[in-house]
């Protein structure tokens, strides 16, 4: 492997007009990597901690100069010159430079910056692909598109629209290819564009590229979307389904969930759960109960098994290896969602992958709702085989960023299928 020539830093806006980090990274061989790094609005406790100024005199505090200086500085004296001759290698170096449990010091957006950098640069350097790079870095058996989950209509902390859920999100895994998901999924879009129109609601858009029309309830919200589907010409639940995140840490206050107007326990919230899905074709609930309630989401796990309906912890996990591993021994979940910023390196992500395939839960790449147009993700997807891909609306650059990716991808990786199987309920109902 060639070693490491120069490391180069800058701050650059996020699609929420953020400051983020963008990094690239040279190899001796002229090989090259540039990679920029996401942000989330609705975190996990425990997520990696990104490197923010705090100077409010620049951006309300909210700068990245410090992380940029980390990695010009700090970072590319520790590495300039240096071979490392793998992935693994070069994360455990980071992560050993900074020292700290959760990246505070270095800063986790300046350490998965320089990961993700290189981790282009070893695929340049291998003439390959990132694809064929990462899949062989994971073993891969055989790539796998991801079926997108597109967040069309936007609640919670992502979008004024009063909705206490967060995301409401068009599975089309009827689809054969991942152009026709993708195209499903687009034109649900434009049918629930025109469908909320025609009943008076706005067609703002919030923070993933989702409608943010002013509605009162969560199951507004979804006879919208089934509406849409069947105008666009699907069949709900056959063809596309539905998938729900509550990001439930927002509304969970002493013990109890504060979600549109009712005060529930945790029973109360699953009942609520698994009365949706028994109204609506929702195949995927993901964080319905908060990451303080792991007594609750043994219950819920439960619950949401039996009635064939994937249950994916987002906050609760982090994509932490040792926090999902608690999760495998407790019954938590049967599927994890997987942000490469919040464990803030791509070999920390793949390990908590390789737990996954290990335990049979399924995964879910996801970008964060501040975002660029960089599409690591879509090719993270496809190269780990990970079944499932979320990436918000068919709408807005940095969205549809990662779907193009994935429609170029198929043209150099034709073979590969996208993923079926995912959605028990969906297919028992065909
Ligand atoms: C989530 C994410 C991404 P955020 O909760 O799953 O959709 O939101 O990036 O704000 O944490
Ligand atoms: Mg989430």
């Amino acid at each position: 492997m060639a070693k490491i020539l120069a490391l180069k830093a800058r701050e650059i806006l996020d699609s929420r007009g953020l400051p983020t980090l963008e990094v690239e990274l040279q190899l001796t061989d002229g090989a090259c990597g540039r990679a920029s790094v996401p942000s989330g609005k609705s975190t996990g406790s425990k997520e990696a901690v990104e490197w923010r100024d705090g100077d409010k005199t620049r951006f309300r505090g909210r700068g990245v100069l410090g992380a940029v200086q980390h990695v010009q500085g700090t970072i590319a004296r520790a590495v300039q010159g240096c071979d490392f001759d793998s992935q693994e290698a070069f994360d455990r170096y980071l992560t050993n430079l900074d020292g700290t449990m959760d990246k505070h010091r270095l800063g986790a957006n300046a350490i998965l910056g320089c990961s993700m950098a290189f981790a282009r640069a070893a695929a340049v350097s291998k003439k390959c692909s990132l694809v064929q790079s990462i899949a062989s870095i994971y073993e891969t058996e055989k790539l796998v598109f991801p079926v997108p989950m597109m967040n069309v209509i936007n609640g919670g902390k992502h979008a004024d629209s009063g909705v206490s859920t967060q995301e409401f999100m068009l599975i089309p895994h009827g689809a054969d290819t991942i152009s026709d998901a993708i195209r499903m999924g687009a034109e649900t879009y434009q049918a629930l564009r025109l469908l909320l129109e025609s009943k008076g609601f706005r067609v703002a858009i919030g923070d993933e590229g989702g409608f943010a029309p002013q509605l009162k309830t969560t199951e507004g919200a979804l006879e919208l979307l089934v509406a849409a589907i069947e105008q666009a010409g699907y069949i709900p639940g056959a063809q596309i389904s539905l998938g729900l995140d509550f990001a439930a840490n927002d509304f969970y206050q002493d013990g109890h969930y504060l979600f549109e107007g009712h005060t529930w326990t945790s029973d109360e919230m699953t009942a609520y759960c698994l009365q949706l899905a028994q109204q609506f074709p929702i195949v995927s609930i993901e964080d319905g109960l908060s990451e303080y309630d792991w007594q609750g989401w043994e219950t819920h796990t439960k619950a949401l098994n039996e009635n064939g309906i994937q249950c994916v912890g987002d906050d609760i996990f982090v994509t932490h290896a040792n926090i999902f591993q608690r999760g495998i021994d407790q019954g938590i979940a049967n599927a994890i969602l997987i942000k490469l910023n919040q464990v803030g390196t791509v070999t920390e992500t793949l390990e908590t992958m390789r737990l996954a395939r290990a335990h049979q839960y399924k995964t879910v790449v996801s970008h964060r709702s501040g975002e660029t147009d960089d599409a690591f993700i879509a090719d993270f997807a496809l190269a780990t085989a990970a079944g499932q891909m979320k990436a918000g609306a068919p709408a807005r650059g940095e969205r549809v960023a990662k779907y193009n990716q994935l429609l170029r991808l198929q043209e150099t990786f034709p073979d590969a299928p996208l993923a079926a199987g995912v959605y028990q309920k969906a297919s028992k109902k065909q």
